[in-house]
């Protein structure tokens, strides 16, 4: 789909001005977006990960533990694949409201890619380098976000997640380094062309939520506040954008249509994208590849040799 083509139809959630504002800016944010009945489910199901992390020794597929984790205080970076471990999560992206603010910015055919959970520990959470989604997870077009839903209030000093105007629409940043290691940030080198000044902080109240095209370019600062910061976040798209290597965050969800139909064509645009890792051997997380845990190749640099993310 084109933003075009999505415009073309109705909105059902969201005003005709922020969804112009979000193909514009390539991110839109709305305040107290989720109501506190769904608010208060989300809390709950967050509240069993994070018990069922206490008898967590070392991150795995699902969880990603900070230094310092322990049974008697937990310390999480991300849970991956949130759907996968709570039906909660699945029931709040297929069956809320929030399914129409979706198709506003996705048209009538959305679908699901992945979901996790970025938990931002009070008094040390982890910052999240400047980079775009798309080159950890290209498509056929450029209909694919992610939908970040906060279950606390966040503040400039929880560090909210901060996005750049318009960069949606410019330049895609190798992810690699000079000698082929997969970093999942922009290269020191390149951030010179990154307008940082102007990037937008999206913070909110609960039940705020952020909406960032998977081109734009975006990160946040550590938490050195004495309040979490959780945020839920969902990649989607429209349902004719089809990735073409291994998914990084499996899930039994993925490619599940949530609203609509499936595609009969899949939509190609233009351009050239760098090719990920075979993330098909395994993934830790951006915070653990950005912290330079582990080494990740480009697929030359790997022929014949360790899956990525597993060494
Ligand atoms: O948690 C954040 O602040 C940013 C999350 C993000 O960009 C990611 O996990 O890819």
């Amino acid at each position: 789909m084109t933003p075009e083509d999505i415009l073309s139809h109705p909105p059902k959630s969201l005003t005709q001005a922020q969804r112009e504002a979000y193909f514009e800016h390539g991110f839109l944010s709305v305040e107290r977006c989720v109501d506190d009945t769904w608010l208060g489910r989300l809390r709950e199901a967050t509240d069993r990960l994070v018990e069922r992390s206490r008898s967590v020794t070392a991150s795995d597929a699902v969880f990603d533990l900070e230094p310092g984790h322990s049974s008697a205080e937990p310390r999480l970076r991300r849970v991956s694949s949130i759907c996968d471990e709570d039906p909660v999560y699945w029931s709040f992206l297929t069956e809320s409201p929030i399914v129409g603010v979706l198709q506003d910015v996705l048209g009538p055919d959305v679908k699901f890619y992945q979901s996790k959970l970025n938990f931002k520990w009070p008094k040390g959470g982890a910052e999240v380098k400047w980079h775009q989604d798309v080159p950890f997870f290209p498509h056929t077009n450029d209909a694919v976000l992610t939908l970040g839903i906060y279950l606390e209030d966040v503040g400039a000093e929880q560090g909210p997640l901060m996005v750049v105007p318009r960069s949606h629409r410019e330049e895609i940043f190798d992810h690699y380094a000079e000698d082929g290691t997969w970093t999942g940030d922009i290269q020191s080198a390149d951030m010179g062309r990154v307008r940082i000044g102007e990037a937008a902080e999206l913070g909110g109240p609960a039940g705020s939520i952020t909406i960032h095209n998977y081109r734009a370019v975006h990160g946040s600062r550590p938490n050195l506040s004495d309040r979490g910061r959780p945020l839920l976040l969902f990649v989607v798209s429209a349902a004719d954008a089809m990735p073409y290597t291994a998914n990084a965050l499996k899930s039994r969800y993925e490619q599940t249509v949530i609203a609509g139909s499936p595609a009969r064509h899949a939509h190609h645009t233009g351009g050239t994208y760098l090719i990920p890792p075979d993330w098909s051997g395994g993934y830790t997380s951006i915070f653990a590849l950005q912290q330079r845990e582990g080494t990740n190749k480009a697929p030359s640099a790997q022929a014949g040799g360790e899956p990525a993310g597993m060494s």
